[in-house]
């Protein structure tokens, strides 16, 4: 379409303007052809390096924080800031999401560091630390990480462990019946829990 443009409008001019006309066609040809050229970005990031420390941490008394460093490469778009958690193996206990930050470099070969931290009274013995998702600006995303070849359990020392859920004690809720015809009603839930140690 730019070769178009150019060819036309170069008939109603000048030599001189012509030369100029034919030196912008081909300027704007060959940005056309970069653009054209560009590839798209349809690969995932890919981790190339991942430890963390301390690789056993006793939460006995008081939380106890873990780093996790890991290097990120992506092609074209660039990574997106990856989720690292933590999940106990023998329980249903997890650290949430960490506070994940590029330390170095950037989003295309970057380094990012994760703080967890390991609450006290924790589930005794192995946590998996995650990485979800590897995805980049474009989408494209890899499996959960770190995967084979990285380090990936934890082993948690605990001796007041709290590992049994809240229990639902009392509920009830009023009233049984509402009529909306007119208006919008209020219903109560009142409900008594309790947990053995940590709190619900
Ligand atoms: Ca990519
Ligand atoms: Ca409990």
């Amino acid at each position: 379409m730019t070769k178009n443009i150019c060819v036309s409008s170069m008939g109603f001019f000048p030599a001189r303007i012509q030369r100029a006309s034919l030196i912008k066609c081909l300027l704007l040809a060959a940005v056309f052809m970069c653009d054209t050229a560009h590839s798209a970005d349809v690969t995932a990031p890919q981790l190339l390096e991942w430890d963390f420390t301390p690789k056993t941490v006793d939460v006995t008394t008081q939380a106890q924080r873990v780093t996790v460093t890991f290097r990120v490469t992506d092609d074209i778009s660039g990574t997106e800031t990856p989720n690292v958690v933590a999940d106990s193996i023998d329980t249903t206990q997890s650290t949430g999401f960490a506070n994940v930050q590029l330390i170095s470099c950037n989003a295309i070969d970057g380094v990012w560091q994760a703080q967890l931290t390991i609450p006290a009274q924790s589930a005794p013995g192995q946590w998996k630390i995650n990485l979800f998702p590897l995805r980049d600006v474009m989408g494209n995303s890899g499996n959960f990480g770190p995967g084979a070849g990285f380090p990936s359990e934890l082993s948690v020392v605990s001796g007041t462990a709290d590992v049994t859920a809240p229990q639902l004690l009392e509920w009830d809720f009023v009233p049984k019946t509402v009529d909306v015809t007119k208006q919008a009603q209020l219903v109560t839930v009142t409900f008594r829990v309790t947990d053995d140690m940590s709190g619900t």
